[in-house]
């Protein structure tokens, strides 16, 4: 008998138009600074002293500021009272990190200001970060904790909940060990939880089931720089954006999903020496709008694209061959594969015309500089880390990296999924090490003071996401312990996932600031604190750390995931070597301390960082030591990678396959230093149109909203500017179906069903879009709204990522 759910009620839904009004004003630029103030009527708290700079939901990018070499600062800011103090802070909502300030007044956030001088943005801030905050404040946060009681979820006290988790946690382990007992976390808390919570997992319950909801996000980011750099972290730096030559862009709608840097490339594009730019997207987004050239090859062909990219840059000679020579291994692999992608092959399968190929090759083949960044096209679609690596290479083809302009961005996405990744989620070790190496599987364990034998994990990498669910299904996992993601709306295949969240034999811990669609399957949720709410720091995409410190109370009882985590730690009582409690501190800036004597000499090296340091400036970039007090800008400036065999993260693997290389084999061609230049064939997607599913579906993200809207679905402009799920569908498509705009239609997989109204246009013939931001929470619990209903359970064989981004589906008019 599966477990009840607890019904959600139902919200009224604001009447506006599905239709973004982005949609419709997408390439007028506002030339006005300041605009009056629009939408604070429908912000929670209004009074005195209201300011607005602009309005982000009519413009989403604000007033262009022309530049080249320097970006000028915009001081952003969204206000509805005075406030009386300003903390100092950086927004969540993405792996941007811009950098702001907690307006607070009388113990609330009465709004956000852009902190000027960050070299991350320059006092600016895009919609969700503006209006994000007000989610803090919405009446429905989690106050108490909740315990499963015949049927349904009751109030409980926290220690009701701390001690049923922590009995189940020493009857699971005493009776069938630690393996029943898994973790599913997050790309959303702070560095100093990440730490707390790794240590609590590895070396308290010493289990090795434990990831992060970064695996559907980054994993491939990660696995995509290991392979190619040896250890993850981005080389780039944001300051690249502004003297670069040209930009590439691939499955990446950065104008939606990273505003702020957005507005950064447009006003190099409205500057002095404009960038060339290339996007790459099988929708004509507001990204590929802003394109020079505009490739649209159709879903899952990425890595036959950038083959006949990498074709054409090698037969016309644009390679630096002595630079190859001295820096990398691998090239004559590299030409052998692409030379099987000929233009007209590449039209073929990709559909993209061979002259624009031949127009971006050359491009790509001629820049002085050159700034790539790729990101969910990729990582989410068919062969991800064998797709994310072609682009690595063509920086190394070029050898145009680690100086200024020229930089490759396996982008991040949520805001600390860097962090995240530092402290092993996404099948990493803490501080980039080696499963496989036994000195640094030592250096941790001395660390904590804890024995070798201690370490769940065997000279294997822990387990991962959908493998922890796989698990949870055949039983072997009895406890998933949920923080900080909502994976019954982000898994793929939820009406399988719903299905495991609901046995009888699997315990439920759901940590979150609502009551989400996961949170009412659960068996105990447990309220959390939100940004703003607790103090900590994280990390964004360009390797700069900022420190957010705590502004006002969290509501009710809700507590930090810290906190939680330490109680927790403190009523099983662990220990260490030395039988002295496990966990050595007891606040976020102890933790912090801990966790950057563990990262000196490591690439992620944060060991000359401190919490004042963070306080009294603003953002500064990793490695940040003796030798680079202020942080180092580039990674890789002298041509020396992170490959020799004593200090690179992993032994690589075989791309297609997966399968890992033996470290007897790399230490025998130990590369010392050189990039690798790993080449990969074209394998086509595993499920692929036919008669009964004849379309592709791929899923994404829309501007306004962040993820499953717990946040952005509870701030009323946000909500507004996006209120509805829809289907994009080309004209051609459209005119079969005999479709006109905002008609419904039922999209269907082999797994489930979406009705929506269609939105015609902007998006290859043959291909639908769905974005994912829509649950059932404020939806009467009507399953027939989320991408995911429709979604495969497969992955990328490297980094283990879900595949979001195809689907055989086939389209009915209702
Ligand atoms: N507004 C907003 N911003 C966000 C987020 C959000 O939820 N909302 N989330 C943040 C997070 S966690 C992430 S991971 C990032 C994601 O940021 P993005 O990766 O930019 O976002 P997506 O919309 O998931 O996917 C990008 C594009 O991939 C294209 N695509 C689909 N299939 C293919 C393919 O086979 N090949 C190619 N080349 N392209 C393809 C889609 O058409 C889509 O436009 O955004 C971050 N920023
Ligand atoms: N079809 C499809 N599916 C996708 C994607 C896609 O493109 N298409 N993208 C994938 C990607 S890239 C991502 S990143 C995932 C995102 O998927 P999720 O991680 O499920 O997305 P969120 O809605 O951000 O969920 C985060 C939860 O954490 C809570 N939270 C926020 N801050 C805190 C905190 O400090 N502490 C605690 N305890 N809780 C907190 C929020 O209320 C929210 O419920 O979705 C993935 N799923
Ligand atoms: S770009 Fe990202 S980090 Fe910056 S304000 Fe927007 S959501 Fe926040
Ligand atoms: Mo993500």
């Amino acid at each position: 008998m599966p477990k009840r759910m607890t019904t959600h009620k139902t919200k009224t839904r604001s009447s506006r138009t599905p239709r973004q009004a982005a949609e419709q004003s997408t390439t007028t630029e506002s030339t006005v600074s300041v605009v009056p103030v629009a939408d604070l009527d429908s912000a929670p708290m209004n009074g005195n002293g209201a300011r607005q700079t602009r309005d982000s939901i009519q413009d989403i990018w604000g007033p262009r500021a022309p530049h080249y070499g320097m970006w000028s600062e915009r001081i952003d800011e969204l206000t509805v009272q005075a406030p009386d103090r300003w903390v100092r802070s950086a927004c969540v909502l993405c792996s941007n990190g811009c950098a702001l300030d907690i307006g607070v007044k009388d113990g609330k956030i009465v709004g956000v200001r852009g902190r000027g001088m960050d070299r991350v943005n320059r006092g600016r801030l895009g919609p969700k970060g503006l209006h994000g905050w007000q989610a803090n404040h919405s009446p429905d946060r989690l106050k108490q904790p909740l315990i499963r009681r015949n049927g349904g979820l009751q109030e409980a006290s926290w220690s009701e909940a701390m001690d049923l988790i922590v009995e189940k946690t020493r009857e699971l382990s005493e009776k069938h060990t630690a393996h029943t007992i898994g973790f599913y976390n997050s790309g959303q808390l702070f560095l100093e939880e990440y730490y707390t919570l790794a240590i609590m997992g590895d070396a308290g319950i010493s289990t090795p089931h434990m990831d992060g909801n970064t695996r559907l996000c980054t994993a491939t980011a990660a696995n995509a720089l290991i392979e190619s750099f040896g250890t993850d972290g981005d080389p780039g730096s944001y300051t690249d954006f502004d003297v670069t030559d040209a930009i590439f862009m691939i499955g990446h709608n950065m104008s939606n999903t990273q505003t702020v840097l957005w507005s950064r490339v447009l006003d190099r594009r409205r500057g002095p020496n404009p960038p060339k730019l290339i996007v790459v997207d099988p929708r004509r987004t507001m990204t590929a709008r802003e394109a020079d050239i505009h490739l649209a090859p159709r879903i899952g062909t990425n890595v036959p694209l950038l083959n006949g990219l990498l074709n054409l840059m090698i037969r016309n000679g644009h390679v630096a061959k002595a630079w190859m020579d001295e820096h990398t291994v691998g090239f004559d692999e590299l030409e052998r594969t692409s030379q099987k992608w000929s233009p007209e092959r590449v039209q073929a399968v990709t559909g993209v015309p061979a002259n624009d190929l031949r127009a971006a090759a050359e491009i790509l083949g001629t820049t002085r500089s050159l700034v790539s960044t790729v990101l969910q096209g990729v990582y989410q679609s068919f062969q991800a880390t064998a797709a994310a690596v072609q682009v690595n290479n063509i920086h190394l083809v070029r050898g145009l990296l680690g100086k200024p302009g020229s930089a490759v961005f396996q982008m991040n996405g949520q805001p600390t999924a860097q962090n995240t990744r530092e402290c092993g989620a996404d099948g990493e070790l803490i501080a980039f090490m080696n499963y496989q190496n036994e000195a640094h599987i030592q250096k941790i364990a001395k660390h904590w003071n804890v024995a070798r034998d201690k370490f769940p994990m065997k000279d294997t990498p822990p387990t991962h996401a959908l493998q922890i669910f796989r698990y949870a299904e055949e039983g072997s996992i009895r406890m998933l312990w949920i923080i900080g993601t909502n994976p019954a709306v982000s898994l793929p295949e939820l009406a399988r996932i719903r299905r495991i969240l609901q046995k009888e034999d699997l315990f439920v811990i759901v940590q979150d600031a609502f009551l989400t669609e996961t949170g009412a399957l659960a068996d105990v949720v447990l309220p959390a604190a939100l940004w703003g709410e607790k103090t900590g720091t994280f990390t964004n995409a360009d390797r700069t750390v900022h420190i957010s410190h705590k502004a006002i109370e969290p509501p009710g009882q809700a507590r930090s995931d810290f906190d939680i985590f330490l109680d927790f730690c403190a009523r099983m009582d662990f220990r260490d070597r030395d039988d002295l409690p496990l966990i050595k501190w007891t606040d976020p800036e102890g933790a912090f301390d801990h966790f950057k004597e563990l990262t000196r000499g490591r690439p992620c090296d944060y060991s000359g960082l401190t919490y004042a340091k963070l306080s009294e400036g603003s953002g500064i970039q990793w490695p940040c030591n003796e030798q680079y007090p202020n942080g180092k800008e580039r990674l890789y400036e002298n041509g020396v990678f992170n490959t020799s065999a004593d200090y690179c993260e992993t032994f690589g693997h075989d791309l297609i396959t997966g399968a890992a290389i033996t470290p007897e084999k790399y230490r025998a061609q130990d590369p010392k230093g050189k990039a690798f230049i790993k080449a990969a064939d074209y394998v086509p997607p595993t499920e692929m149109p036919d008669d009964a599913y004849p379309m592709l579906l791929t899923t994404g993200r829309l501007v306004y909203h962040f993820h499953t809207r717990t946040k952005t679905g509870r701030v009323p402009a946000l909500d507004a500017a996006a209120p509805e799920v829809f289907v994009q569908i080309s004209e051609n498509d459209a005119a079969q179906h005999n479709l006109a705009d905002g008609e419904m239609v039922r999209v269907e997989t082999r797994r489930g069903a979406v009705d929506a109204p269609a939105r015609i246009g902007d998006i290859e013939a043959g291909h639908l879009f769905i974005p994912f931001h829509y649950g059932y929470w404020d939806n009467g619990n009507d399953h027939h709204r989320a991408a995911n209903e429709l979604t495969l359970t497969e992955y990328d064989p490297v980094s283990k990522q879900p595949h979001f981004k195809y689907a055989a589906a086939k389209v009915t008019k209702l």
